[in-house]
């Protein structure tokens, strides 16, 4: 029995040894990782989808709203049909918000999805284009005035409206 709980003591010490050197290493390995984050310029591909959020009920389960949406052609609240049905949707980037570093060369690939035409513009960086459904726009741009630059869509006012941040390089 001695020898028995003798060897229960060694396992136990050599466990106790083997977890403090593997927390050792761990806390080594996450100090090391601190320092690698980098803003060096890079070139980045940026996916935008601009699609049409849609939401619908019937008039027996949710009462049709009474307070009208902002025109401009980014919302849309069609009243209930024969059946009772109605539908309020609007139109958005997805993502509304690209994030990247002063010097970057950037390509958006923006894709079509919903809405025959969109017409958009990246304030300060690039003018009015269109965008028809199922067609995919590359737009190419060094990124080299920092700040947020509005995204928009002049035929879908006010709600389609995105963010391009240029963050300055440190
Ligand atoms: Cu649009």
């Amino acid at each position: 029995m001695a020898n028995v709980s003798g060897i229960a003591v060694g396992i136990a010490i050599v466990a106790i040894a083997l977890a403090v050197v593997s927390f050792g290493s761990v806390t080594q390995t996450t100090t090391l990782q601190l320092p690698s984050v980098s803003s060096e310029p890079i070139e980045r591909t940026i996916y935008i989808n601009l699609i049409e959020p849609k939401g619908s009920t019937n008039i027996e389960k949710e009462p049709f709203p009474t307070k009208a949406l902002p025109e401009g052609g980014g919302y849309e609240l069609k009243p209930p049909d024969e059946s009772g049905r109605w539908v309020v949707e609007t139109y958005t980037f997805s993502p509304s918000i690209i994030v990247v570093n002063q010097g970057d060369t950037v390509n958006i690939k923006m894709l079509g999805i919903n809405g025959a035409l969109h017409k958009i513009t990246i304030e300060n960086y690039i003018n009015e284009f269109d965008i028809h459904r199922g067609e995919l726009k590359e737009i190419s741009f060094l990124a080299d005035k920092t700040g947020t630059f509005k995204m928009s869509c002049d035929v879908h006012r006010p709600a389609m409206e995105g963010y391009l941040m240029v963050l300055p390089n440190a």
